[in-house]
C-alpha cells in the first residue's frame, strides 16, 4: 500500500485570472485529497528564483520568473495516499497540448507558458517537502481527519 503523503499544489496566476482555483481545489477535494494549507498570496522575485533555481539560465526562465511573480496564486498542501503521483497524474503533462482530456492541463490550458497548475514532482525525491518549507510555516499545516475517510480508505 502506498504512503500517505503531503504534496505542495499551486494555482498559477493564469488560473487565478481565469476563475479556475474553486475547479481545481473542488477536483482535488472529489478525488478525497484532505487540503491541510493553504494561501492566497503574490511570489516576489527572491522566491520565485528559489522555487524555479533549477531552471536558471535556461532560456525560458525570465520568463517563467516573470509569470510566476505577474499576479496572485493560490499556494496549497494536499495530503492522501501517493498524494504526489496521484496530484502529478490529475494535472497532466507539463505541455497542456500534450495533456489528456480529464487533466487539469489538458482541460483548461493550450500553451506551455500558461500551464495553470504547479504540482511537486514526485520523480524529485524530496520535491514536496522542500517545496512546502519555501512556502509555508509549520504552524500553517493543520492537522485533522475528513469525515470520509473511514469510506476512502480500506
Ligand atoms: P511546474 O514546475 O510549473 O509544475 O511544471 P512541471 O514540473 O510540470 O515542469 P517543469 O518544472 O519542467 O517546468 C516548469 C515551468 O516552466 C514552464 N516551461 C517549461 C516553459 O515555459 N518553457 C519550457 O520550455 C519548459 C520546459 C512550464 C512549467
Amino acid at each position: 500500500m502506498s504512503e500517505t503523503e503531503r504534496t505542495f499544489v499551486m494555482v498559477k496566476p493564469d488560473g487565478v485570472q481565469r476563475g479556475l482555483i474553486g475547479e481545481v481545489v473542488s477536483r482535488f477535494e472529489e478525488r478525497g485529497l484532505k487540503m491541510v494549507a493553504g494561501k492566497f498570496m503574490q511570489i516576489d522575485e527572491d522566491l520565485a528564483h528559489e522555487h524555479y533555481g533549477e531552471h536558471e539560465g535556461k532560456p525560458f526562465f525570465e520568463g517563467l520568473v516573470d509569470f510566476i511573480t505577474s499576479g496572485p496564486v493560490f499556494a496549497m498542501v494536499w495530503e492522501g495516499q501517493d498524494a504526489t503521483r496521484q496530484v502529478r497524474k490529475m494535472m497532466g503533462q507539463t505541455d497542456p497540448a500534450e495533456s489528456a482530456p480529464g487533466t487539469i492541463r489538458g482541460d483548461f490550458g493550450l500553451d506551455l507558458g500558461r500551464n495553470v497548475i504547479h504540482g511537486s514532482d514526485h520523480e524529485d525525491p524530496g520535491a514536496n517537502e522542500r517545496e512546502i518549507d519555501l512556502f509555508f510555516d509549520d504552524e500553517e499545516l493543520v492537522d485533522y481527519e475528513r469525515i470520509d475517510e473511514t469510506w476512502l480508505y480500506e
